[in-house]
C-alpha cells in the first residue's frame, strides 16, 4: 500500500527524473533540479531520524563521535592486473594464464558472498566503492573481486533504496586493472525462478556492458542442459565463462552415492564440452573436506582439463583447511573473504590463507600490509551494520547434517524464529535433511535450497514428519514453491524427483521434464520497456532499468517510487541512512562526482498537533526547515 499510494502522489508524478540519466547528465537541471534532489534527501534523512529505518528498529545506533570509516591510501598508480589481459587477449588466454602459472590465485568475496552470508547482504555501495580504489592499487595480483549477483541484486533495490547497476559501474571504474566476478543463477538470473530465454541473454549481455568479467554460473540442481542459455551468453560476450559444479554429499560416503567423484568428474566434462573457459567448485554450504579436496580437485585436474575455482564457506570451521588441500592438490584459484568479513557461514580468512603460503611454491604474491589495511577498514564498516550480524558465535559441524547453504543458513534461523520456532532448531535442522532425502537428495542452493528450508519450517510448524508427508493418506498443503519444483519449472535433479513426492504434491497433473526455458514464451523486450515507460509517466527506460524489472517486477517499480521521493539517498553515509542524525552532527553526500550536499542538522521540534515535527538543518550553509509525520 506504501508504494501504491507513492506511485499516485503529486510528487511522484511531477518529477520526471532518474538517478542514472540525472548523474551523467546534470548540467540539463541545474538548479531547481538540484535543489530538488537536496530537498529530498533532506526528507529522507527527517524521516528517519523521527521514526527511525524499519530495518535497523531496536538497535543502538554508533554514536556520531565515531568515525567514518577511512579506506587505506593507494600504495602505487595501479599495476596491470587480470583484467588487463582479459581485455588484451580474451577469456581463453586467461584461462590459459591460469593453468600456466604457479601462485595460488585469490578470489575476494566480500563484497558479495561475506557480507550475503554474514550481514543479510545489506552492505551499501558507499562502503565498498570508497575501498575499490585500494584493492586496484594494492592488491593487483588478485584473481577477481567478487562484487555482483547472487543476493545483492534484489537486496541493493529492495533494502537499500540504490540501483545495482550503478555500483557495478562505480565499483568497475574504480578498479580498472583487476577483474569484477558475478555469481549467476543461470536460467534464474538473479532471480528464484527460470526465466524466457531471451531474459536470460539480455541480462548477461547488459551485465557484461556494465562491468562484469567473470561469470560464476551455476544451476540449483546442476543441471548442464539447464546452464547453456546462461553459458552460451557469457561467450558471447567475450567473457570468462566459470561453468560451476555444485558440491554436495560426501564423496567417500558410501551412503551419498549419487554424488560419487564420478558423477562430479562428469559434469566437469559436460561443462567443458559446453564452453567453460574455468571450471567452478561451489561448495556452498562448507561440505567439502580437506582428504576429500585432495580427491576430488586431483582427478577434476586431470580428466577434466580445465583450471579450477574453488569456492567454500568456513561453516564448520575447516574451510582453511580444505584450501590448503585443494591448493597442494592443484587447484587454480580459490575464494577468500577478507579477514574482518570471514569466517563462519563466510569464506575462509583471506590474510590467513596467504600468510599460509608465504614461502611456499604457491606464495599468492599479495602483499599482507595491504590486506591488513583493507581489512582494518572492513572492520570499521562491519561496526556500522550491527543491526544486520546474526549472533553466530562459533562455527559448527552441524552443517554436515543439514546442508544449507552459508547465505540461507542464517537466515533459516531468523524466519525459524519468527514462526515461533527458537527452541526448536535443532528440529528444524533434522527436518531439512528429511526433506532433502524425500525430495530425491538433491543440490541444495538458491533457489532450490530455499524450497527444502520452506518445507522443512512447515513440517516442524505443523508437527508433520517425513512418513506423515509420504504417507497417501494424510493430506498435507504443500508450500506453492514445493509444487512449482515438482512440476518441474526448476529443472531436474540427477535421476528426477521420486515418484511418491512428486505424486503427493501435484496429484493428477504432469511434471514438465524437460528444461523450462523450452515452454517459455520469449518476452517482447521493447513492448515491455514501452509499458515500463508508460508504468513511470513516460521515463525513458535504458537496459539496465529494464533488465532488473525483467528480474524483480514489482521490486523495481518499488525502488523507482521511492526514488522518486528519497532521491539520491546511496550517496548517504551508512549511519545517517540508517539511523539518521543527531543535533550538531555534520555529513556531506556527494550526489554527483564533485557535487557535494553539506548538511547539519540542527534541531528537531516536539510534535505539533498535526502529529507532524519540525526538523531543522544546514544545507550547505542555507537553512532548511523539513516537516515530516511522527509515525511512532
Ligand atoms: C523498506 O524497508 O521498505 C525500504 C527502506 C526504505 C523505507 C522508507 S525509509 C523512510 C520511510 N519510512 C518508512 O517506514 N518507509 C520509508
Ligand atoms: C546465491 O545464489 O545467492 C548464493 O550465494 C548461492 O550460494
Ligand atoms: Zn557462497
Amino acid at each position: 500500500a506504501f508504494v501504491e499510494n507513492l506511485l499516485h502522489h503529486p510528487s511522484f508524478l511531477d518529477n520526471t527524473y532518474h538517478t542514472k540519466f540525472i548523474d551523467e547528465t546534470p548540467e540539463l537541471f541545474q538548479f531547481t533540479k538540484r535543489k530538488d534532489r537536496g530537498t529530498k534527501v533532506l526528507t529522507y534523512i527527517a524521516d528517519i531520524t523521527v521514526n527511525g529505518h524499519p530495518e535497523t528498529k531496536g538497535h543502538p545506533r554508533l554514536p556520531a563521535t565515531v568515525r567514518q570509516p577511512k579506506p587505506p591510501e593507494s600504495r602505487a598508480e595501479p599495476m596491470m592486473g587480470t583484467r588487463n589481459l582479459l581485455e588484451q587477449k580474451g577469456p581463453q588466454a586467461v584461462a590459459d594464464w591460469m593453468q600456466a602459472q604457479q601462485q595460488l590465485l585469490i578470489t575476494d568475496t566480500t563484497m558479495r558472498d561475506g557480507h550475503q552470508s554474514l550481514l543479510a547482504t545489506r552492505m551499501r555501495s558507499h562502503d565498498m566503492i570508497k575501498v575499490a580504489p585500494a584493492y586496484a592499487a594494492n592488491l593487483p595480483q588478485l584473481f577477481s573481486v567478487e562484487c555482483w549477483g547472487g543476493a545483492t541484486f534484489d537486496v541493493a533495490y529492495r533494502f537499500l533504496q540504490e540501483c545495482p547497476w550503478q555500483r557495478l559501474r562505480d565499483l568497475r571504474e574504480r578498479m580498472p586493472n583487476l577483474m569484477t566476478q558475478m555469481l549467476l543463477r543461470a536460467s534464474n538470473g538473479v532471480g528464484y525462478t527460470n526465466y524466457p530465454d531471451n531474459v536470460v541473454q539480455f541480462f548477461v549481455k547488459q551485465a557484461a556492458e556494465s562491468g562484469v568479467d567473470v561469470f560464476r554460473v551455476f544451476d540449483s540442481l546442476n543441471w548442464v542442459e539447464n546452464m547453456r542459455v546462461a553459458m552460451d551468453a557469457v561467450i558471447d560476450a567475450n567473457k570468462v565463462c566459470e561453468g560451476t559444479i555444485c558440491y554436495t554429499g560426501d564423496i567417500f560416503d558410501p551412503d551419498r552415492a549419487k554424488y560419487d567423484l564420478k558423477y562430479y568428474v562428469q559434469m566437469g566434462k559436460d561443462l567443458k564440452a559446453a564452453g567453460a573457459h574455468v571450471l567452478g567448485l561451489k561448495d556452498m554450504a562448507g561440505l567439502l573436506k580437506p582428504a576429500q579436496a585432495r580427491v576430488l580437485v586431483k582427478a577434476l585436474k586431470s580428466e577434466v582439463g580445465l583450471p579450477i575455482h574453488f569456492h567454500t564457506h568456513d561453516t564448520a570451521g575447516i574451510a582453511c583447511a580444505t584450501i590448503l588441500a585443494a591448493s597442494e592438490a592443484g587447484v587454480d584459484a580459490v575464494d577468500c573473504a577478507m579477514d574482518a568479513l570471514s569466517g563462519n557461514t563466510s569464506q575462509a580468512t583471506l590474510g590467513s590463507v596467504v600468510s599460509a603460503l608465504k614461502h611456499t611454491d604457491r606464495d599468492t604474491g599479495l602483499d599482507m600490509d595491504a590486506v591488513r589495511e583493507i581489512s582494518d577498514y572492513w572492520e570499521e564498516v562491519r561496526h556500522q551494520y550491527g543491526a544486520f550480524e546474526t549472533g553466530m558465535q562459533a562455527p559448527s559441524s552441524e552443517v554436515y547434517l543439514h546442508e544449507m547453504p552459508g547465505g540461507q543458513f542464517t537466515n533459516l534461523k531468523a524466519q525459524a524464529s519468527s514462526l515461533g520456532l527458537d527452541d526448536r532448531w535443532p528440529e528444524v535442522a533434522r527436518t531439512y535433511a528429511d526433506v532433502n532425502q524425500m525430495f530425491g537428495d538433491i543440490v541444495k542452493v538458491t533457489p532450490s535450497s530455499k524450497v527444502v528450508g520452506d518445507m522443512a519450517l512447515m513440517m516442524v510448524s505443523q508437527g508433520l514428519s517425513r512418513a506423515d508427508v509420504e504417507d497417501p493418506e494424510t493430506d498435507v498443503a504443500f508450500p506453492d514453491s514445493v509444487i512449482d519444483m515438482m512440476r518441474g519449472n526448476l529443472g531436474q535433479p540427477p535421476g528426477g524427483f521420486p515418484d511418491t513426492i512428486i505424486r503427493k504434491a501435484l496429484k493428477d497433473e504432469k511434471p514438465n521434464t524437460e528444461r523450462p526455458g523450452k515452454h517459455l514464451a520469449p518476452v517482447d523486450l521493447e513492448a515491455t520497456r514501452a509499458e515500463l515507460s508508460k508504468k513511470l509517466e513516460g521515463l525513458e527506460i535504458d537496459n539496465e532499468d529494464l533488465a532488473g524489472y525483467l528480474m524483480y517486477p514489482k521490486v523495481f517499480l518499488d525502488y523507482m517510487g521511492r526514488h522518486r521521493q528519497y532521491g539520491p539517498v546511496r550517496t548517504l553515509p551508512t549511519q545517517t541512512f540508517f539511523y539518521g542524525m543527531e543535533p550538531s552532527e555534520e555529513i556531506s553526500a556527494e550526489i554527483d562526482p564533485g557535487k557535494t550536499l553539506e548538511i547539519r542538522m540542527q534541531a528537531a521540534s516536539d510534535t505539533n498537533e498535526d502529529g507532524e515535527v519540525k526538523v531543522f538543518f544546514e544545507l550547505n550553509g542555507q537553512p532548511r526547515v523539513i516537516r515530516v509525520p511522527n509515525r511512532l
